[in-house]
């Protein structure tokens, strides 16, 4: 099954909104298999935001990235980067459809409390970068079968 590298950041820590947004993941169905607090530097936001990094609004960027520790995630499931993408919605939480995390819990395009990969390429890069394999527990739930449909997964 497909994984994808989620942030939970500043703006969720501090807002109380972690709970919340687990819950959604797990209502969906979506598998939590690795979860880690970590606190971020420049040097691994410079990284992450490679392509941001000559915009004007990156020093702003990675200052909100690092205000508090932020909850690093690896989420499975089948297709799940695109699936999980679009439960994010887009950059800017004022123009996020409702029903979306964004959509549902922010009004900022940088204070928008979670980032998510954008393509299966990028997660499996974003996985290597915020986790060691052995922090990541790529188990399958007992109950697999109420998940998915035959031959679905
Ligand atoms: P996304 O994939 O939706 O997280 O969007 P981007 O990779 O384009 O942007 C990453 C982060 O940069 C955003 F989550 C917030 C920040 N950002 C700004 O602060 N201002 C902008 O105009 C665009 C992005």
């Amino acid at each position: 099954m497909e994984q994808t590298l989620v942030l939970l950041k500043p703006s969720c820590i501090e807002r109380c909104l972690v709970g919340q947004v687990i819950t959604r993941i797990q209502q969906r169905g979506i598998i939590i298999c690795g979860l880690k607090m970590m606190q971020l530097d420049e040097k691994i936001l410079r990284e992450h935001y490679a392509h941001l990094v000559d915009k004007p609004f990156f020093p702003g960027l990675a200052a909100s990235m690092m205000a508090s520790p932020v909850i690093a995630m690896v989420l499975k499931g089948v297709d799940v980067v695109e699936v999980f993408r679009k439960m994010t919605g887009v950059t800017n939480g004022r123009k996020a459809e409702p029903g979306t995390l964004r959509g549902d819990f922010c009004m900022s395009g940088q204070a928008n409390i979670i980032h998510a990969s954008d393509s299966v390429e990028n997660a499996k890069i974003e996985i290597n970068r915020f986790f060691r394999p052995e922090e990541v527990f790529d188990y399958t739930p007992a109950n697999i079968a109420f998940y998915y449909g035959d031959g679905e997964n």
